[in-house]
């Protein structure tokens, strides 16, 4: 179970405040989430209600703070009042709700959690762990080396592709394939004799890469062993693009585009790949070289863009002007800096030159203080799991992937909303006496899940949040074949048009208590959808064409 930890951050002006609504009503649980302990229920001041004319919310103030499940029946009755739209209680979360999972190792994330030392400058994750800790229906795309096997991964990391198409390079006696499991990347002296490498190969035993990208943004949490997640409900897919010495614009880009939902064939077959059942949300790129944007690289940034997938990429670890390196600098990727331990610009990251050509930073490590991730003791093939240290903007990258996705767990789709919110969780970066970051060479500042908590917030007032309350229905009981094709669309109260959500959504469907769906088919597309419905009666409409 959670260990709940009384830290005060009000000095420092984090966290919701009391009186902030947040839709965390009921935290009904969704399937295998890990919940934080509920012995001390939240306190609700009073109800939200929120009227169809005028379409506003107003706060029905309790006499006295009522506990949330008290406060939920209120809400009940008042959402059955003619006129009233939804209503939820107006919950005040505390500065001291820290969710801070049993993992073992889980206190040397310094990335994650400033765990009481002064020096080190974290994403503050906890702070929002116990409003989202992510939604295991939202993918993150991890284009890397390929996962090995990892008890702290397995619950945790789904199979996507292998990429690698060179079968020196692939290391697994073939070209693509459907198992993008990590052979090993391994560089021997006979290798670099071999000729069958690029000359600049060194030396070097496994990297264990992608196992590493893969823990930090969703290693299983609160299991009493090894480390936490950033996200650490959401899955990651495993899609193989990078072996022994590294990968192929040609076979990173098709990796992007398959992760989005995109067709590909394999040109050396002429096959086409089988779809990705389940297309990511958010594709993370801790990968990259020194070239301008190519086009085969732009073409499929901006495609998996246009299929719904936040691209978010690294910006290198050369201390060079990120401008010079792909994928960071094709037009739609986030380019991710790195801070280190002292909240300082990493001195290996990559940088900016003129604002905007770095999105955001996130603790890569460096200086002798590196990211803690799962790793593999093997150094050719795959042996035993571990878990190590390693620094770079490969690192930093997965904090704002795993941002991103639970951005995505709260219900907001597209790419342009994710980077919204993304964007604004920030804060300012410190000044350290080093390097400092600016705005100009690390982006928007430093990333704080915190305020993400604060963006999620002030999102659920909309309505688009999916809460923790949701009546889990599957697509089965809305009329619709099973393993139908679908988009979700959305409408909310007040609007007049319907906007259509990314096509990464779930088999079972989720509703809260705000708005409606519709649906339509849609060929070539997995679909899961998220359902809503009205004082828990489903009041969808489907529209499924011919
Ligand atoms: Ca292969
Ligand atoms: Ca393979
Ligand atoms: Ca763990």
């Amino acid at each position: 179970m959670f260990r709940r930890v009384l830290v005060v951050f009000l000095a420092m002006g984090l966290l919701v405040v009391p009186g902030t609504a947040v839709a965390v009503q009921a935290e009904a649980s969704l399937p295998d989430e890990p919940r934080a302990e509920r012995g001390d229920e939240a306190l609700a001041r009073g109800i939200l209600v929120r009227t169809e004319n005028p379409t506003r919310t107003t706060l029905r103030a309790f006499d006295e703070f009522l506990p949330l499940s008290q406060a939920l029946l209120r809400a009940e009755q008042v959402a059955q009042e003619p006129g009233v739209t939804w209503a939820e209680p107006d919950l005040v979360l505390g500065p001291s709700d820290i969710t801070i999972p049993n993992d073992p190792l889980f206190d040397q994330q310094w990335s994650l959690w400033e765990g009481g030392s002064t020096d080190d400058v974290s994403v503050r994750a906890p702070l929002i762990w116990g409003i989202d800790s992510g939604d295991p229906g939202v993918v993150v795309a991890v284009i890397d080396t390929g996962v090995a096997a990892h008890p702290d991964l397995a619950a945790r990391v789904i199979a996507g592709y292998d990429f690698v198409s060179d079968i020196a390079m692939a290391n697994d006696g073939n070209g693509w394939d459907a198992n993008p499991a990590d052979p090993g990347d391994w560089i021997s002296q006979a290798d670099i004799n071999s000729g069958e490498f690029s000359s600049g190969c060194d030396l070097t035993a496994s990297t264990w890469h992608g196992t590493h990208v893969a823990g930090i943004i969703a290693a299983q949490w609160n299991n009493e062993y090894g480390i936490s997640g950033a996200a650490p409900n959401v899955t990651v897919q495993n899609v193989r693009g990078l072996g022994k010495c590294g990968g192929t614009i040609s076979d990173i880009a098709a990796a992007i585009r398959w992760a989005a939902g995109d067709t590909v064939v394999d040109e050396l077959t002429g096959i086409a790949v089988p779809m990705n059942p389940t297309p990511a949300d958010v594709i993370n790129l801790s990968l990259g070289g020194a070239s301008a944007c190519t086009k085969t690289m732009a073409d499929a940034v901006s495609t998996a863009r246009a299929l719904g997938s936040v691209v978010i990429a690294a910006a290198g670890n050369e201390a060079a002007p990120v401008s010079s390196y792909l994928p960071a600098n094709c037009p739609g990727a986030l380019a991710v800096a790195a801070t280190d331990a002292t909240g300082a610009q990493a001195s290996y990251s990559n940088f900016g030159v003129t604002a905007g050509q770095i999105f955001i930073a996130a603790p890569g490590g460096g200086g002798g203080r590196g990211i803690l991730s799962t790793d593999n003791t093997g150094l050719t093939s795959p042996a035993q799991p571990d878990f190590d240290v390693k620094a770079g903007t490969s690192m930093a990258t997965p904090l704002v992937a795993a941002a991103a996705a639970l951005i995505a767990s709260s219900g907001v789709t597209g790419p342009g909303a994710i980077e919204q919110q993304l964007g604004a969780a920030v804060r300012s970066f410190p000044v350290t006496g080093g390097q400092d970051c600016t705005l100009v060479t690390c982006g928007a500042g430093l990333l704080s899940f915190d305020l993400l908590a604060a963006a999620i917030a002030l999102d659920g007032e909309r309505g688009t949040v999916r809460g923790r309350n949701g009546v889990l229905v599957d697509g089965t009981t809305l009329g619709l074949p099973e393993g139908e094709l679908v988009t979700p669309y959305t409408k909310f109260p007040g609007e007049t048009s319907y906007t259509r959500g990314v096509g990464v959504r779930r088999v079972s469907v989720v509703s809260d208590t705000r708005g409606e769906f519709t649906w339509q088919r849609r060929t070539g597309k997995k679909i899961y959808v998220y359902f809503r419905s009205a004082s828990g009666e489903q009041s969808k409409r489907v529209i499924i064409p011919a």
